[in-house]
């Protein structure tokens, strides 16, 4: 199942698109028997830690610190943890998609496994778009979801802005100047769009797309993969969590899925604002602040 010409034109339009049960309930399956292991087992773990475990070189983020009562929020880099999540991340299905909303070439950004706790154990994401985290010299970087498990509007799914990609980059600053990773400004939502669907349904979405979610208003976890790719051509214009070139050349060409290495980065004409000063957590606690 790959995409046609109806899709293609729908996602530059809209700079979102959403395939139903791209992924096959087997995989599904398998990939979430893998993870309550992986929970199971954090989860009884009494590892003192501070700053709810959540910065990029810690492979957990939680809701709280207390050894007591947390609960996983995040599995920050899933593919390098187990075999299995590099595969989805690798899933053809997804990668011929993501090479044609990317104009011809693929190359492996980042990943994470977020959990949506119920209500206000797991929260809201507020606004924002994924370009301000890390700008590149173009913007053909997409980033992909998928639903490990039944997700409608009670669960907090993905929530978009239509065409927002086209619109300006809003600054994620705070009235300080510190970078928070969220719009602090009042922003037209009246159109969103949620992005609903049952397990191994995958949403692709624009990185400047404005996007967020709500509560999950039902007793679930809401499992949630998200991978994000580049063009080959899209060099980043800032040190992320993600593989450096300037750290680690090697394994950065090792990230392309589909085309070739290059030295020669595509600049175009993209709005910009760095996300600096940054500090190395997760969106969870740069959104807390004001
Ligand atoms: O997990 C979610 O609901 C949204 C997360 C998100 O947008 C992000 O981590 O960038």
């Amino acid at each position: 199942m790959s995409l046609n010409k109806k899709e293609l034109n729908f996602y530059k339009k809209n700079g979102y698109l959403v395939k139903e049960k791209l992924i096959s309930n087997k995989e599904i399956n398998k990939i979430n028997s893998l993870i309550d292991k992986i929970i199971n087992k954090e989860e009884k773990k009494k590892t003192k830690i501070k700053n709810l475990g959540g910065s990029y070189n810690n492979n957990f983020v939680y809701n709280s610190n207390s050894s007591n009562k947390r609960e996983i929020l995040r599995l920050n880099n899933p593919t390098y943890y187990n075999k299995l999540f590099f595969n989805l991340s690798r899933n053809k299905k997804i990668i011929n998609i993501a090479k044609k909303l990317l104009g011809g070439s693929v190359r492996f950004h980042h990943c994470k496994l977020n959990f949506k706790l119920p209500s206000k154990k797991g929260g809201e994401v507020s606004w924002h778009q994924d370009w301000a985290f890390y700008p590149h010299t173009n913007d053909d970087l997409i980033t992909v979801g998928v639903y490990l498990e039944d997700c409608y509007e009670e669960n907090g799914p993905l929530q978009v802005i239509p065409k927002s990609h086209k619109q300006k980059i809003f600054s994620h600053h705070n009235k300080s100047k510190e970078f928070v990773g969220k719009i602090c400004e009042k922003i037209n939502s009246k159109n969103k769009k949620s992005l609903t669907g049952k397990a191994g349904t995958v949403t692709f979405h624009h990185v400047r797309t404005v996007h967020g979610s709500g509560l999950n208003l039902k007793n679930s976890k809401r499992p949630l993969m998200l991978f994000g790719y580049t063009n080959t051509d899209a060099w980043p214009l800032t040190v992320d969590a993600s593989i450096n070139p300037n750290d680690n050349f090697k394994k950065y060409n090792q990230c392309i899925i589909v085309g070739k290495k290059t030295l020669v980065p595509r600049f175009e004409k993209v709005p910009l604002i760095i996300p600096l000063p940054k500090k190395n957590v997760s969106i969870y606690q740069l959104q807390k602040k004001n």
